[in-house]
């Protein structure tokens, strides 16, 4: 059962390029299908502030200034008037290397009040540096206001991927999905840090921004820890790590209504798979990778093994070459039916990235570049 066949969404495509087919492959219906926007530079993302439910956020991993694609960007576009504005423009050490830019937003749940947002990058030369960075709108200026996490990644891929805030969670906690570092599990030397709670590869992590700075002596880590986090007990794990076992966790999404989330994560040769994690479980959940690829033993020696206790995906699928999993959006419709509902895309063309959600008032947007598919898929609870 498709829980979203009856509802009448005004689905808004904003599609970069003129390649891109304008007839969505979204056929049930009740949807309607309208190009919004054109002229996008890899979209990664699209958000909305709290309270405002006019404007979207149009995250933009590379913007092309001329002849050169070296500056990461975010629009504001309102899709009523069709008209945007420059939000933030990141120029400084955007490098057009794999998925060097900008990856996230996420405003403070307190935006309306403290002006404070939050910015997701892979930067710096060879684009190996991930950077979690606050900003603070004043007026019509927005400014850096800190850095909050930085930390070097293997390779310019599978980096700092995507931030959010829980709705009806601590308005102070941030929460981070990373990859496993960018270097394939097939190649000499792979080491599975997605298992291992030392390194930030691999997880999902959960910190709270505005307590006091938990490591004062480290300039790279600017956050307190959330009290019941985890692993803030376990010896030598790393106390911001709430989840394990991910290998390049590109989108996650919250169910506003009920908190849980869902996790994107791009497979290695075989299987993309979604990850749940239902609200108020905060045991420390491992999804398995490097030692599994969705219900999978990864296929290389010495690095697959037996599930133990680690968690299987709530959804899965082949891919045939580049078909990753980039965008999702965990949806409950209590007013529908009961159960779960998530809108999953894939990719036939790199490089691409996208995302899909859900304004506030149920309103569907998408954002795309290249050809694709949608897929839905329903569960009971
Ligand atoms: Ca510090």
């Amino acid at each position: 059962m498709y829980l979203l066949r009856r509802a009448r969404l005004f689905y808004l495509a904003l599609l970069a390029g003129v390649s891109c087919p304008q007839v969505l492959l979204w056929a049930d219906p009740g949807y309607v299908a309208q190009r919004i926007a054109t002229g996008l530079n890899q979209p990664t993302e699209v958000v909305q502030a709290p309270n405002d439910n006019t404007d979207l956020y149009i995250v933009q991993r590379l913007q092309t200034v001329g002849f050169t694609t070296t500056s990461g960007g975010i629009i504001k576009y309102d899709p009523t008037t069709q008209t945007s504005t420059t939000f933030l423009n990141l120029s400084s050490g955007i490098q057009n290397v794999q998925d060097g830019g900008i990856l996230s937003m996420a405003f403070s749940p307190n935006y309306a009040t403290n002006g404070l947002f939050y910015v997701a990058s892979l930067v710096g030369s060879g684009s190996t540096t991930c950077r979690v960075d606050e900003y603070k709108v004043n007026g019509s200026a927005v400014s850096l206001n800190r850095n909050i996490l930085t930390y070097t990644n293997l390779a310019p891929t599978h980096s700092v991927d995507w931030l959010g805030f829980q709705p009806g969670g601590n308005p102070n906690y941030l929460y981070i999905t990373t990859g496993d570092g960018g270097v394939e599990a097939n190649i000499s030397g792979f080491q599975n840090y997605s298992q291992n709670l030392s390194s930030e590869y691999g997880k999902l992590l959960r910190i709270d921004v505005a307590g006091a700075d938990a490591f004062p002596s480290d300039p790279n880590k600017n956050f307190a820890i959330p009290s019941d986090n985890p692993f803030v007990s376990t010896a030598g794990a790393l106390p911001e790590i709430y989840a394990s076992g991910l290998r390049n966790p590109f989108r996650a999404s919250f169910d506003r209504q009920t908190g849980d989330l869902y996790i994107g994560d791009v497979g290695f040769n075989n299987e993309e798979e979604v990850d749940f994690l239902k609200h108020g479980v905060n045991a420390g959940p491992d999804y398995g990778w490097a030692k599994r690829e969705g219900t999978l033993q990864t296929p290389v020696s010495g690095v697959g093994g037996a599930q133990g206790s680690s968690i299987n995906p709530i959804y899965q699928y082949a891919h045939n070459g580049a078909k990753d999993i980039t965008g999702g959006f965990g949806l409950s419709r209590p007013d529908l039916s009961t159960g779960w509902s998530i809108s999953l895309c894939r990719l036939r063309d790199q490089p691409n990235f996208f995302d899909v959600g859900f304004r506030s008032d149920d309103r569907s947007f998408h954002i795309q570049r290249g050809k694709w598919r949608r897929h839905r898929y329903h569960f009971d609870d």
